[in-house]
This record gives structure tokens, C-alpha cells and sequence, in this order.
């Protein structure tokens, strides 16, 4: 073999391997004697007591400081919005493309915090607050929603074209901090308020099922007094789901 072809080949294999949840081809098929993953996450000991983020702008309506999301563990310490997922789900249920997925700009807050889509399906941006919201949206670093919204009730679609990790931020409130993931297969859910979540209709087989968390250690503050958060932690586990039946996954924060 040439050195060219090793080279080609090498390259491939880099891109196959960075390529994380992208790229690649999701078949939507009838699903026969689907299963479900039903999953926990916890948080294991005594949840850290996050500190409230400061308001920089707005105060009058937005208060002096909000409560920070990063880490919201309810009872028996289940851990809310945790995004659990399917790693590379190659054929599956059908993609509910009519789907539109609210965020809401309420009270000075993304709401829901975490969210998830199917790439190219609509996400309608509102803003029930009577100041000036305007909406970053970063996939994976790289900047695919920028819209200031100043009339209250204003509401604005867009369509997330790329898979990954949405960072969405607020160019007036440097408080203001939720998350989108984009998957390119339905395969994916947010935990409740008990931290459980729900993956139905799959395919009986093997799988990789992936548990994302944003991280609650603030590092410090960018220069417009933004924190600063550690990298997400991800967690995986294999689950063999049965025909007709339920796997059960449970995770674990610390
Ligand atoms: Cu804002």
C-alpha cells in the first residue's frame, strides 16, 4: 500500500473518531417488539450547596441574583435534567419531524434549562419577559443562533441544523446559562425531577447508553462575568434491551 492510502485511510480513522454523535446516516425503520430503557441518575452523598449567580443587568426586574441550575438534585437525590442517549443508534422509530421544542426566556431564565432535539427540527425561542433577551445558541463551539428578542412575548423559530452540544447563553444577562443537545436519532431524554428518564420504542439489541451532566464547579469568570463551568461529565454503561421489555439503567454523579 502507498503512503498516499495510509495517509487517506489515517485521516478517515481520525474523522470517524472525532466524530462523536455526528455524522453519520440514522435509517428510520418499523420497530418490531420495541423495548424500553428506563434509567435513574443520583447524586451520590451530600449534593455541594451551589452559590446563586449574580445579575449583572436588570436587576430591578431580574433580582440581584438567580439560583444556579447546574446541579439540581430533588428527592432521594435524583439529579434533574441529565441527558441520556443512545450512542450511534443506527436504525430505529421514526423522527417526529412536526415536533417543536419550546425554550421559554421567563423570569430571567432559560426554561426549560436542558433540552434536546432531532437536528433540523424546530425550536421556538420565546421571550415572556418584558426586557431585552437575546439568545446565543454555540453547537460544539461554533456560533448557529444569535437573535435579540425585546418585545415581551416575542417568539422566534430557528431550525438546529448540527448534532452536539448546544451552550446557550444570553448576550444581555451573563447569568443566564441552559443547554441543548442535538442527536440525529430520537433516541434521547432529560431526567425529571426524580432523575429518571425514559427511552422507548427500541430496536431489541445492544447498546451504548450515554448520561450527560452539564458540571455544577464553576472555574471562575469569563471577562463579561459569565461562569465558568468544568467540562461535562459523560457517563456510559452497555444495556442489552429485551424484546417487548425493559432494561433498567442506573447512574451515578459524584
Ligand atoms: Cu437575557
Amino acid at each position: 500500500m502507498g503512503k498516499r492510502y495510509v495517509f487517506i485511510i489515517l485521516v478517515l480513522c481520525i474523522i470517524s473518531l472525532v466524530g462523536g454523535n455526528t455524522g453519520y446516516a440514522y435509517e428510520e425503520v418499523e420497530v418490531k417488539d420495541g423495548g424500553t430503557i428506563k434509567g435513574n441518575v443520583k447524586f451520590a452523598g451530600a449534593a455541594p450547596k451551589l452559590a446563586p449567580v449574580k445579575v449583572n443587568k436588570n436587576e430591578d426586574f431580574c433580582g440581584k441574583d438567580k439560583p444556579s441550575e447546574a446541579l439540581i438534585v430533588g428527592k432521594d437525590g435524583g439529579v434533574r435534567y441529565a441527558v441520556a442517549y443512545l450512542e450511534k443508534i443506527e436504525k430505529g422509530k421514526a423522527i417526529d419531524r412536526k415536533k417543536q421544542t419550546d425554550l421559554d426566556q421567563k423570569k430571567c431564565l432559560f426554561g426549560p434549562h436542558v433540552i434536546t432535539m432531532v437536528k433540523g427540527t424546530e425550536l421556538a425561542v420565546i421571550n415572556s419577559d418584558p426586557i431585552l433577551h437575546n439568545i446565543n445558541i454555540n453547537v460544539d463551539g461554533i456560533q448557529r443562533m444569535n437573535k435579540g428578542q425585546p418585545k415581551q412575548n416575542q417568539v422566534v423559530v430557528a431550525r438546529l441544523r448540527h448534532t452536539g452540544q448546544g451552550d446557550i447563553t444570553c448576550d444581555s444577562h451573563t447569568h443566564m446559562r441552559g443547554y441543548v443537545m442535538i442527536f440525529e436519532h430520537p433516541y434521547n431524554a432529560v431526567s425529571d425531577e426524580a432523575g429518571n428518564f425514559t427511552i422507548a420504542n427500541v430496536p431489541p439489541g445492544k447498546y451504548t447508553l450515554t448520561v450527560w451532566h452539564e458540571s455544577w464547579k464553576v472555574k471562575g469568570l469569563d471577562d463579561d462575568g459569565r461562569p465558568l463551568y468544568d467540562k461535562p461529565v459523560v457517563l456510559t454503561k452497555e444495556v442489552n434491551v429485551p424484546a417487548k421489555g425493559t432494561a433498567q439503567a442506573n447512574f451515578e454523579l459524584k
